[in-house]
Order: structure tokens, then C-alpha cells, then sequence
């Protein structure tokens, strides 16, 4: 297959994707998340739901890029936070999201400047250079969205409520290929 038509074709399957993201150039990401469509149930294998959190739920690990499964129930809401100086792209599966863009001004408070909405099949980004943002699962069902972070995140910066100030968080998985295993045993 060329070029061309490969930059026209949709990837339809999780493998597909995970094919050209492992084949690609970081610079190759942005198309091939936009590229791609998926049914809600193409994650049936991938998706866990707590009550009380969203979870992140690792579907690949690389060292270029982490693709994982954020499960939200309705509410749910990632505090304000930034990427750890990666990149990060958003892809909606199910459900409809808010997101809010902050900006620090002179004096480091936060400030809102944008807010939008996104649908399934949306794809959003972010960069630390664009500021902090938080997301919220603002639909009235469980719902979906699929995070590509371009490198993976290890570590990021989050605004923490009570005491007002920015905390430098581990990143951690609810589920991983290992305790999906162990659950079918
Ligand atoms: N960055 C958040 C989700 S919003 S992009 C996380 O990975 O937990
Ligand atoms: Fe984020």
C-alpha cells in the first residue's frame, strides 16, 4: 500500500491502531488517532468501572507511546492537571466530556480560558504549553474515552483542592494486561 492511501484509510480494529502507532513517527500520531473509529464494545476486554473514581486501564505500554481506557461513571472528573511534558490526545468512545483549559497568570493562579465539549469519536489535545485542563464525563451514562500520550506519562502536576497548590503525582494503572490475566483465572 502507498502513502496515499494509507493516509485515507480508517483503522477500524484496536490492533490496527496499535500497528501504526508502533509502525509511525510521534509526528504520525495526531493522523492516526484522528483515523481511526471504533465501536464502544471493540473495549469490552479493556473497560472496568469503579463508583467511586474514573480508572485508567493500560491497553499498551511502549517506550513511545501508552494507549489506555479512562472508564467514567457520570460525575466523574479528573482534578486540574498538566502531562508531564508529553503530548496527549483524547479520543471520545462513548459518552460526551467537558473539558476546561487553565492557564497560570502572574501572580500562578489558575485561571479558566476555554471550555468545550466533546463527542464520541471527538479527539482533543493537549500539551503542557497549552496550560492545565480537567475533564468530566458530563453525560448521564458510564462512559468511555481512550488517551494517547505520546511519551508515556509517568508523572504529572496536579492542582489539588484543599490545600490550594500543585502536587507532582505518580501516574498508576487500575488494570494492565497482568491483572486482566489473573481475573479470568
Ligand atoms: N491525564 C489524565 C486524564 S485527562 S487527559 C490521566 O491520564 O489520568
Ligand atoms: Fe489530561
Amino acid at each position: 500500500m502507498n502513502s496515499t492511501e494509507k493516509s485515507t484509510e480508517t483503522l477500524q480494529t484496536l490492533t490496527d491502531l496499535i500497528t501504526a502507532l508502533s509502525e509511525g513517527e510521534r509526528t504520525t500520531y495526531n493522523h492516526i488517532i484522528h483515523s481511526a473509529k471504533f465501536k464502544p464494545t471493540d473495549f469490552d476486554a479493556y473497560s472496568f468501572w469503579l463508583t467511586d473514581c474514573y480508572t485508567r486501564n493500560c491497553i499498551i505500554d511502549t517506550e513511545s507511546f501508552e494507549l489506555i481506557l479512562i472508564c467514567w461513571c457520570e460525575g466523574h472528573k479528573t482534578p486540574i492537571h498538566d502531562h508531564g511534558g508529553e503530548e496527549c490526545w483524547v479520543k471520545v468512545i462513548d459518552g460526551e466530556f467537558k473539558e476546561v483549559l487553565y492557564k497560570k497568570n502572574e501572580k500562578d493562579e489558575l485561571i479558566a480560558v476555554k471550555s468545550s465539549i466533546s463527542k464520541t469519536n471527538q479527539v482533543s489535545y493537549m500539551k503542557d504549553f497549552m496550560g492545565f485542563h480537567s475533564l468530566e464525563n458530563i453525560s448521564n451514562k458510564k462512559s468511555m474515552s481512550l488517551h494517547l500520550y505520546a511519551k508515556p506519562i509517568r508523572k504529572c502536576t496536579v492542582f489539588d483542592e484543599d490545600s490550594k497548590g500543585f502536587i507532582n503525582k505518580e501516574m498508576s494503572y487500575h488494570t494492565t494486561a497482568s491483572t486482566r490475566i489473573k481475573k479470568l483465572n
